[in-house]
């Protein structure tokens, strides 16, 4: 029952609600092997949310930019295999909303406490943009917006839930997002935090 807003962007609430607790257990062992850390922008900021990756690339970025790699700068280490768990729900969600061809080899893991945020920025570091994103959002909910082509068309707001998928293809794969400051709270499986995973195709 993907619900589709724009032309090829689909919500999937609820969709990773049950596997929710082997998916954090996953994401828990993960970062145990890569830990989370603030990236640097090449502007010279750190990013408010804590980031670590798993699967055959990260994306990574410090002061010369935005890159996918295969070491992981703070463990010099390939990052952890992206689980199971993890890449089959993707492909699951990918498939619902038509993309029977995904094959992600990179996971960003996200994690957002009280205060942290994304600006409006595109996904375009990317080399293949026939591939769709598939986002999963766990913990505490938070604010995503939702903009156009453009960085000036005012975005609308859609509330991501713990459990809930975005998928991204087609035109609405270069569309601008961002999440708005985290809220306080505390829930059950992520106690203070949003937890946020991104799989792509490098
Ligand atoms: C819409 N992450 O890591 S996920 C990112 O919640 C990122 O951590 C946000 O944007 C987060 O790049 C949003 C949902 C998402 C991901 C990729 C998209 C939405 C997208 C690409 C194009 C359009
Ligand atoms: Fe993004």
């Amino acid at each position: 029952q993907p619900q589709q807003f724009g032309a090829t962007a689909y919500y999937l609430p609820g969709f990773v609600e049950q596997s929710a607790p082997s998916i954090i257990e996953a994401v828990r062992s993960c970062v145990r092997q890569a830990p989370l850390r603030h990236f640097s922008t090449p502007g010279g900021r750190k990013m408010s949310v804590l980031s670590s990756n798993c699967g055959e690339y990260g994306w990574v970025s410090d002061n010369k930019g935005y890159r996918y790699q295969q070491l992981d700068p703070v463990t010099e280490r390939p990052w952890p295999e992206m689980p199971q768990v993890i890449k089959k729900a993707a492909i699951a969600a990918a498939k619902d909303c038509g993309f029977s061809q995904f094959e992600p080899d990179a996971c960003l893991i996200n994690v957002y406490s009280t205060g942290a945020a994304m600006g409006l920025h595109q996904d375009k570091d990317e080399s293949d943009f026939s591939q769709p994103i598939v986002s999963f959002s766990f913990g505490l909910p938070v604010t995503f917006l939702w903009g156009g082509s453009r960085r000036t068309t005012k975005p609308a707001k859609i509330e991501l839930k713990h459990g809930d998928v975005l998928v991204w293809g087609g035109e609405s794969r270069l569309h601008f997002h961002g999440v708005k400051a985290l809220a306080e709270g505390h829930h059950t499986l992520t106690s203070n935090v949003r937890i946020n995973l991104t799989l792509r195709k490098r």
